[in-house]
């Protein structure tokens, strides 16, 4: 049995966590026995991050790593893609793992606006006298990492400027089926569609989660994979 440790359910979502969703997913995909567990505290995992799943004793961390794990032990996440897909695949997966997965760190910890509400549902377990004491650090750790990638340098508009290209680009394929890659939920989709969950469910609106969740079909694409991969407990 493998157990996936994994951020808990927040504002409506899989996980608080797009990588932690995307491992959820993953687990369904690939149809082993599994269970999960929530923590709020990635300290202790491999990185200082969470997903991660102990299995037999040992513990493998990162989703990319459980992604390997699965595919070793059988699992085909891109069943019926042509070589061709896959590499079209592999882009998807790096612009939302690597772009807009960003987005969504900057709507919700550097907005003044959203953060208060930000840190007292991720940090619950701090007791308030020290809560904003500890995240302050955290928070400017966060923001100093992403005025080095370079977002964080960006106006909220100009960020939504950014998004927008990768949103419409994801969009474009939604036209031709349910899923990124036609009938059947691939890869893609396991890693994608987490990313613009976040997005949608930052829970102060910001220029970002106003243009995912008034969008049709980024909307009931992320419902979509939620419905088929998705578990809320
Ligand atoms: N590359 C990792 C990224 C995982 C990741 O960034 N996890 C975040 C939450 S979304 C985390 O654990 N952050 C805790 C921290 O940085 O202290 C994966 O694919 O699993």
């Amino acid at each position: 049995m493998i157990t996936l440790t994994v951020f808990p359910p927040m504002f409506g979502e899989t996980s608080a966590s797009s990588f932690s969703t995307k491992a959820i997913y993953l687990m369904t995909m690939a149809g082993v026995p599994w269970t999960r567990e929530n923590s709020s505290d990635p300290r202790k995992w491999p990185k200082g991050k969470l997903p991660a799943i102990t299995v037999d004793g040992k513990v493998i961390g990162d989703s990319d790593g459980i992604r390997a794990y699965l595919e070793a032990q059988g699992a085909d996440f891109d069943k019926g893609l042509s070589d061709l897909e896959k590499s079209t695949s592999r882009g998807l997966i790096r612009m939302a793992e690597d772009h807009l997965y960003y987005h969504v760190m900057l709507d919700r910890w550097a907005d003044d606006a959203v953060w208060p509400t930000i840190r007292d549902a991720y940090f619950a377990d701090i007791p308030k006298p020290l809560r904003g004491l500890i995240t302050g650090g955290l928070r400017r750790n966060v923001m100093k990492g992403m005025h080095v990638q370079g977002l964080g340098r960006l106006s909220p508009e100009e960020r939504l400027a950014r998004a927008n290209q990768d949103l419409e680009a994801i969009t474009t394929r939604l036209w031709e089926g349910p899923f990124l890659f036609g009938e059947q939920p691939t890869l893609a989709d396991a890693c994608v569609a987490p990313v613009l969950g976040g997005l949608r469910s930052t829970p102060v609106a910001t220029l970002l989660s106003k243009r995912v969740s008034e969008d049709a079909v980024l909307g009931a694409y992320i419902d979509r994979v939620d419905e088929a991969l998705g578990q809320k407990s």
